[in-house]
């Protein structure tokens, strides 16, 4: 036999067991193997399980009690020699800590009262009522589901402070929108640029734009800037500055 009381308020108490026998009047037939459960009217539970050949209660056990001054939060009794169940009723007591007792109304339906009772604390007598259709949860937690991932915002890229090769507009970044400016040049389209920045085509140390340093503006040179954004390798003069390095002019 194991005794369960499980306080929220550090009490102790040593049980003692005594049966009592079956005091009320009976009703109906109760389900042998049966699991009878049900929450209560003041919050919490009962569960009740007969033995597997019906002779007696297996278990009773109650859940988040309360009491005058504390909360029982599990309280119970599991029988090795279930007390026998009489004229369909039954009654125990566990020392003067816990007693309960029960009848069956129908053979899905159970009812009863219990008490916990402890130095400084003491539920009274509470009314409590279980059903075979009315299951208690299973006793493995239900797994919380894993927090969605949340993604990591994409940082910002600084722009570069430096003028860089292929960066046509001095904008700081070396991108799709520079290898366009050089095609818009090519096609004598207007494009725009940061003040103080070179035209596309002006000489400076090779021609602006020129970022393979073939002594020309040209669509390979746009090419060349989207093959660089892409991670794709592309061909330069030996002495050419690579594509995303700064440009330093005497
Ligand atoms: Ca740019
Ligand atoms: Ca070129």
């Amino acid at each position: 036999m194991r005794y369960l009381l499980a306080v929220s308020a550090a009490l102790a108490i040593a049980l003692g067991a005594a049966l009592l026998g079956g005091l009320v009047p009976a009703t109906a037939n109760h389900v042998p193997g049966g699991t009878y459960y049900g929450t209560q009217t003041w919050g919490g539970a009962v569960e009740l399980v007969i033995s597997p050949d019906g002779s007696g209660v297996a278990s009773f056990k109650a859940f988040n009690v309360p009491g005058d001054f504390c909360t029982f939060e599990e309280i119970g009794v599991e029988f090795t020699s279930p007390p026998a169940i009489v004229n369909h009723s039954f009654s125990y007591q566990v020392g003067t800590g816990l007693s309960f007792d029960g009848t069956f109304p129908s053979p899905g339906e159970a009812s009863g009262t219990l008490r916990a009772n402890v130095p400084g604390c003491d539920s009274g007598t509470l009314n409590w009522t279980a059903s075979t259709s009315n299951q208690p949860p299973p006793a493995t937690p239900t797994p919380t589901p894993e927090p969605e991932e949340t993604p990591e915002p994409e940082e910002t890229p600084e722009p570069s402070e430096e003028l860089q090769q292929g960066d046509v507009d001095c904008d700081g970044f070396v991108n799709a929108v520079d290898a366009l400016k050089e095609l818009r040049d090519v096609a004598s389209l207007p494009y725009t640029q940061e003040p103080d920045c070179f035209d596309i085509g002006e000489e400076v140390a090779s021609l602006f734009g020129d970022v393979d340093c073939d002594e020309d503006v040209d669509p390979v040179d746009a090419l060349k800037v989207l093959r660089y954004i892409a991670d794709l390798p592309y061909t330069q003069e030996d002495f050419c500055t690579p594509i995303g390095d700064p440009l330093f002019f005497e």
